[in-house]
């Protein structure tokens, strides 16, 4: 490579553990499960939070699931919620067709090799504005039929229904190996003015005889307590549904009413609304949504988008609501992506606020294989049998900590700089002999990370013999911090695995200014062959970075840190540089990232910088070029 004049892209990177996803497959059965102590789901031994939208395939095309699923990964979501309409299914008695536009086994497995996990809502009973919320008209003809009850003849034909569609959807189930990770009954049933527990029991038994006892089966209802009395029973885990404009504490706190310890979910989030026609055109505002989003995320909770996409009602299948008002036939309903699957600002809004939550602990599976070390008090890196680079205490926090509260190392026992974050959002670093204090905020219980940085031993004199890490307690307010859970972290060897392979998510982004999460960046760059004396050594240079590592290739060419100087460029020795295949460049960048505001880029330059304070600090050849 010529000494200058490579600019390589760098994007960001989510660290979704999808390798060792790869890895379970083949060593481990899968499990789902409710984790009742720690409040939240857990997969495969993990804890587990789903973020998914709703994308209801009976209103897309099949023609283009694959597209509108893709856009939903790319959004940073984890799963996909989707309804099966019974009435779309049996059109007739006993006539089924599950082919085409109707192919949902099919949908499922196009979720599932995108890499999102599926919440599927087979109802029998769905609403989502869908003609009579998704019963076959053709019941109609047992005369006082009562609807969604135990009345016999409405029970033999859910029966018959679910008898060929619960054994499709076996094979799906997460514990055989599939997306779905866990099943609605019915939906919203407490408003409903039946209020048959007998009924719901039904469905449960009927569920459990074709699903197993292992999936997770659960309810949905509005955020009352008397909507939700009427629509849960003992073997579904009660989650609610609210909009954006709710007060969102309240409506957790009527889900805690009825199930005190487990994760916070709300099924329904909503990023638009539906119309009728001769009403007004229903739309909510990107900024309502994002600020709902991110306080529910904010509080550890699962939350479901809907809609993610609404699609069209093709066809005669649009609902109604009383007084009598019928739906039109676009079901937009001002989602993230419009009913034409396109891209609008919502959905970028959306994206960022998912993007804040990546950071490096999200990548933990992959950087901590041998899993992570429990304790009281914190271990230092020696204790944990690693040497250099980084590790990760983890805790969360004991109280509220709304107002700024002072988390602080009092006897200088950070060595040598940790990297706080609340719930991903970062707070700032500590510092040996510098910054012994900050003043950070989050709610009760939120995860507090540092990232604990071996900055280099000291070589000479009396004191060799220091040790890294958390070597003292930290204190919140007054209190020492307490329940660590430490990762020490194998960087390197997962960048030379190829973190980007690994990896499906951007990364960046924060609610401060003055710091993002610590987060991987990664990019390629080709050096033509052919060309005599290719490549040379250059220097890298890192503009608007903070402080970081860089590895080219997996060689890791050591720290940056251009915000303190005086060294601005890293040696790049040409060596490591490849003609033949694209050169891989990994970032770990701890404290600031330009990719929110700034081109995401690092730079090639023919002449070192090793003292920032000279004016015209490059000289030669340069290049800056906007990324992605
Ligand atoms: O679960 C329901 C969903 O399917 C909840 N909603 C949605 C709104 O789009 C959609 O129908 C509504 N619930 S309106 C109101 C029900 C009133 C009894």
């Amino acid at each position: 490579m010529a000494s200058s004049e490579t600019v390589c892209c760098i994007c960001a990177l989510f660290f979704g553990g999808i390798f060792c996803t790869l890895i379970w497959t083949v060593t481990a059965k899968h499990t789902f499960q409710i984790d009742y102590e720690n409040n939240c789901f857990k997969k495969d031994g993990e804890s587990f939070r789903y973020i998914s939208g709703s994308i209801h395939y009976s209103r897309v095309p099949r023609y283009y699931w694959k597209d509108r699923i893709l856009k939903m990964y790319m959004l940073g979501l984890n799963a996909v919620h989707t309804y099966v309409p019974w009435n779309f299914h049996e059109v007739m008695p006993k006539k089924f067709v599950f082919d085409g536009d109707k192919d949902l086994e099919h949908f499922l497995q196009l979720a599932n090799s995108t890499g999102l996990l599926v919440i599927l809502r087979p109802g029998p009973f769905i609403d989502a504005e869908w003609d009579m919320g998704g019963l076959p008209a053709w019941i109609l003809k047992k005369s006082n039929v009562v609807l969604r009850s135990s009345d016999p003849d409405y029970l033999a034909a859910v029966d018959q229904w679910m008898n060929v569609l619960l054994p499709k959807i076996r094979p799906f189930l997460y514990n055989n190996g599939g997306p779905i990770i866990s099943l609605q009954l019915e939906d919203e049933y407490g408003s409903y003015f039946a209020c048959d527990y007998d009924y719901l029991r039904h469905l449960v038994k009927l569920f459990r005889y074709h699903l197993g006892d292992e999936v997770i089966l659960f309810s949905t209802d509005a955020s009352s307590i008397h909507a939700v009395k009427c629509g849960t029973v003992d073997g579904l885990y009660a989650t609610v549904d609210f909009g954006p404009t709710e007060n969102i504490t309240a409506c957790f706190e009527v889900q805690r009413h009825f199930e005190p310890k487990g994760p916070l979910v709300n099924s329904e989030l909503y990023t638009g609304w539906l119309d009728h026609w001769g009403e007004k055109h229903q739309v909510v505002a990107t900024s309502i949504v994002t600020k709902a989003l991110d306080t529910v995320l904010g509080l550890g909770a699962n939350v479901n988008l809907y809609m993610l996409i609404g699609g069209t009602d093709f066809g005669y299948w649009n609902g109604a609501n009383t007084p009598y008002a019928a739906q039109p036939t676009s079901y937009d309903y001002d989602a993230p992506l419009s009913e034409a699957g396109d891209l609008t600002d919502k959905y970028f809004a959306i994206r960022d606020v998912i993007r804040k939550l990546s950071a490096l602990s999200e990548m933990l599976d992959v950087m901590c294989p041998s899993g992570p070390v429990k304790s009281v008090y914190p271990l230092n890196f020696v204790q944990l049998n690693q040497y250099f680079g980084f590790v990760l205490y983890r805790t969360s926090l004991p109280k509220d900590c709304s107002n700024p509260t002072s988390l602080s190392s009092p006897l200088n026992g950070v060595h040598d700089r940790a990297y706080i974050t609340v719930d991903g959002v970062p707070q700032g670093v500590l510092e040996r002999d510098k910054v012994l204090s900050i003043n950070i905020t989050g709610k009760a219980k939120a995860t507090l990370d540092i990232l604990v940085e071996n900055q280099g031993r000291i070589s000479v004199g009396r004191y060799i013999n220091e040790c890294k890490g958390l070597i003292t307690n930290l204190t919140l307010g007054k209190d020492f911090l307490t329940g660590w859970t430490m990762y020490p972290l194998d960087i390197d060897e997962a960048v030379s695995r190829g973190l980007k392979e690994k990896s499906r998510k951007p990364s960046m982004s924060s609610r401060s200014s003055a710091f993002t999460a610590p987060a991987f960046y990664i990019g390629s760059f080709d050096i033509p062959s052919g060309i005599p004396d290719l490549p040379q050594d250059t220097f890298i240079n890192f503009p608007d970075w903070a402080k970081g590592q860089i590895w080219i290739n997996g060689f890791n060419l050591g720290r940056y840190w251009p915000a303190r100087g005086p060294q601005i460029t890293l040696y790049v020795p040409r060596h490591i540089l490849s003609t033949s295949a694209p050169n891989n460049i990994t970032v770990l960048e701890l404290e600031k990232s330009p990719c929110d505001v700034k081109p995401c880029v690092v730079e090639f330059v023919d002449t070192p910088v090793l003292n920032a304070t000279v004016s015209n600090i490059f000289p030669g050849r340069k290049l800056f070029v906007g990324l992605y």
